[in-house]
């Protein structure tokens, strides 16, 4: 039985990843910062497989390591992890940039992936086998207007894709990413602060991935033989061919 780490597990992609897993009976680390949506996840998935959550900000370093250091034994060997915990904040031109939402998209989606990873590696090297897979962006392939702080914490994340790789080669750690355009979970909520008519507005007139679909290549991703490893993967809906055009119904 495989030991998957998913952070972001409490929505979207993340929990369409753990429940996905759970069905092939993968024991779970789920992690996020809402402690009901945790529990609940216990309590869904826990009939099908072993379930482990923790609490924790991917901000927060210390708490990061603290509950890393903190799994039980039988949760202890990660084999995959899924850095996927993060968001957008805000949707505006440099010029009128939210200095906060600069923070929370820099301290989340890049530093928190760092910490995360850098508590998790030890384990990895020291039983020369694991699986990162860093989820990205199409926004870390191309920037597009008003994306300027997000597009640049994707980048970054497209940069440790490829560094994490080369660094880790030699311990024969397997290292990607999944890179999705437009999935509708809860991402355009937070982007736009509880706006929910904005938010709905962003996947209205085609039909947009779910967080189904990301998963179902997650688990593609995982379930290759040990040889292989996806280093790189672009995902879109069918209506999608970039960042700014999205065929839609008038
Ligand atoms: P959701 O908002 O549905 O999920 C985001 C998850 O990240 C939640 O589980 C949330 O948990 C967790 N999270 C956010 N901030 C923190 C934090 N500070 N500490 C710990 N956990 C945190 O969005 P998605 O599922 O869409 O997003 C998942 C990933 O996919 C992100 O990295 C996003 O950038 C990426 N992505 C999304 C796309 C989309 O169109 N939706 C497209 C391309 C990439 P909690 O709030 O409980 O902490
Ligand atoms: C999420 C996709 O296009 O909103 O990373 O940036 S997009």
């Amino acid at each position: 039985m495989k030991t998957a780490f998913i952070t972001g597990a409490t929505s979207g992609i993340g929990k369409a990843t753990a429940e996905l897993f759970a069905s092939h009976e993968m024991r779970l680390v789920l992690c996020g910062r809402r402690q009901a949506q945790l529990h609940a996840l216990k309590e869904d998935l826990g009939a099908k497989t072993n379930v482990h959550t923790l609490n924790f900000d991917v901000r927060d370093k210390e708490a990061v390591q603290t509950a890393i250091e903190s799994l039980p034994e039988d949760f202890a060997d990660i084999e995959i992890l899924v850095n996927n915990a993060g968001n957008a904040h805000g949707l505006e031109p440099i010029q009128k940039g939210d200095l906060t939402d600069w923070d929370a998209m820099i301290d989340i989606n890049v530093k928190g992936l760092l910490y995360v990873s850098r508590a998790v590696l030890p384990g990895m090297i020291e039983r020369k086998n694991g699986h990162i897979i860093n989820i990205g962006s199409t926004a870390g392939k191309e920037v597009y207007p008003n994306g300027n702080v997000y597009c640049a914490s994707k980048h970054a994340v497209d940069a440790i894709n490829q560094g994490m790789r080369l660094d880790l080669n030699e311990y024969g750690i397997r290292v990607g990413a999944v890179n999705p355009g437009l999935v509708e979970t809860e991402f355009s909520e937070v982007r736009f602060k509880g706006d929910l008519e904005r938010a709905k507005k962003v996947y209205q007139g085609y039909q947009p991935l779910t967080p189904e679909d990301i998963a179902d290549i997650i688990y593609f991703v995982v379930t290759r033989p040990y040889h292989v490893n996806i280093a790189d993967l672009v995902v879109m809906p069918t209506a999608q061919a970039s960042s700014t055009l999205v065929k839609k119904k008038p």
